[in-house]
């Protein structure tokens, strides 16, 4: 495709909402946000949005569905925080107050979507439908995925940061060239937008005009690295524009900005529009990790402070002065995450029936010596222990 060819797609796009291409590319001029922290729902002028930067509010259906997914991710969220303070899991890096990005990343795809989670996003990928033991398996050191990524459209939860990208930009380019209508949602974090991964993911996606979502969940570190630290950019949603693409900067705590931000960029790339990139605003409430301690980085206000913007009291007091959480609806949306939480538990509450000399399988085709001396000191070890 010709460079005058991207430009007469933008110029298309564009078109179609009475603005220009750069108007189209660039978010609006402030963040998409539909409710306050108490819950009210916003005056259109307060919004954030303009013209060709406007968003079809939700049904009251699929908000209840959202805001009931939402319960469950914070209850599985704190559930494996607890399992980790009782050393049934290794190690779990939470998503609590995060828990409206994930849900929204997941229930903005239909059938035949694919998405690319990270560490961060088992709220997401269990929105997604893979069964809960399924999701912890890696977490709990027992086997690599642990689940069929094929079976969900889900693909394994990355680790190293931004490889799922490119592979994100892969699925789609496939479908593409398939002519199959698949929309693609890759997730990464602030930090990851620092590497060199995000941006050839970015370029191939824009320049084959592919149909992805980049769905960047900026919780304002890196470990210990605070963003002021990471980009010297006006937003992440801004390096949209350089790539050819449109960014948008949404709310990331407000369950009903994200849902319409994420289900418009969705129709978008699957109209042909090409790829986006969403920069949600949130917080990492929690350390890092529990291999963590926060207190050595950021200050307790600071914490506070993003507390009080707590995303589930949010749309639950918009529902709640809706008219549409009854008492029989909250019942029943609790009882749900109770029980993917009872689930969990009981689930990790049984030993995992792996073989540690499996760590030295699938690494290399034929063992280093290296390898081979470190497995026999191992199946030395464990021989000893059973003896
Ligand atoms: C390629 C690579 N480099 C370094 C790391 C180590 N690492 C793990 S998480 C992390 C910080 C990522 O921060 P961010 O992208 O903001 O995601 P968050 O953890 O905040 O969700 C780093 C540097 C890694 N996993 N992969
Ligand atoms: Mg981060």
């Amino acid at each position: 495709m010709s460079t005058d060819a991207h430009a007469d797609r933008m110029t298309e796009v564009s078109d179609k909402f009475g603005i220009t291409p750069e108007d189209y590319m660039l978010p609006a001029r402030h963040m998409i946000n539909l409710l306050d922290p108490d819950g009210t729902l916003r005056p259109q002028d307060k919004q954030g949005t303009e013209p060709g930067h406007e968003y079809p509010l939700p049904s009251p259906a699929r908000l209840m569905e959202a805001y009931s997914a939402l319960v469950t991710g914070r209850r599985v969220n704190d559930q494996n925080s607890a399992l980790v303070r009782q050393g049934r899991m290794a190690v779990y890096p939470s998503s609590h107050g995060q828990e409206a990005c994930q849900v929204a990343a997941a229930l903005c795809l239909e059938e035949g979507d694919w998405l690319f989670p990270t560490y961060r996003d088992t709220v997401a990928v269990l929105t997604k439908g893979v069964a809960p033991m399924e999701v912890m398996t890696s977490f709990r050191g027992e086997w690599h995925c642990g689940y069929d990524p094929k079976a969900y459209n889900c693909a394994p939860m990355a680790t190293p940061l931004t490889t799922q990208l490119l592979h994100a930009v892969g699925v789609a380019h496939a479908a593409k060239l398939r002519g199959e209508n698949t929309v693609v949602v890759a997730m990464c974090g602030d930090g990851a937008t620092s590497e060199g991964d995000f941006h050839e993911a970015l370029n191939f996606a824009a320049v084959f005009n592919l149909p992805v979502i980049f769905f960047v969940q900026n919780n304002k570190y890196a470990i210990s690295v605070p963003f002021s630290q990471q980009s010297a950019a006006p937003s992440l949603a801004h390096k949209a524009v350089g790539y050819g693409m449109a960014g948008e900067r949404v709310d990331g705590n407000d369950l009903m900005a994200l849902m319409s931000v994420m289900t418009r960029a969705v129709r978008l790339a699957r109209e042909g529009n090409g790829p986006l990139l969403v920069e949600a605003h949130t917080y990492r409430m929690q350390a890092h990790t529990n291999a963590d301690d926060d207190k050595r980085y950021r200050e307790d206000s600071e914490v506070a402070e993003w507390k009080a913007k707590d995303p589930v009291i949010r749309i639950q007091s918009y529902l709640d002065d809706a008219g549409l959480l009854t008492e029989q609806a909250a019942a029943d949306i609790s009882q749900k995450a109770e029980a993917v939480a009872k689930t969990l538990r009981d689930g990790m509450n049984q030993d995992a029936d792996t073989d540690p000399l499996e760590l030295f399988e699938h690494v290399y085709s034929s063992k280093t010596p290296q390898m081979a001396e470190q497995q026999a000191l191992l199946a030395d070890e464990l021989a000893r222990e059973e003896a």
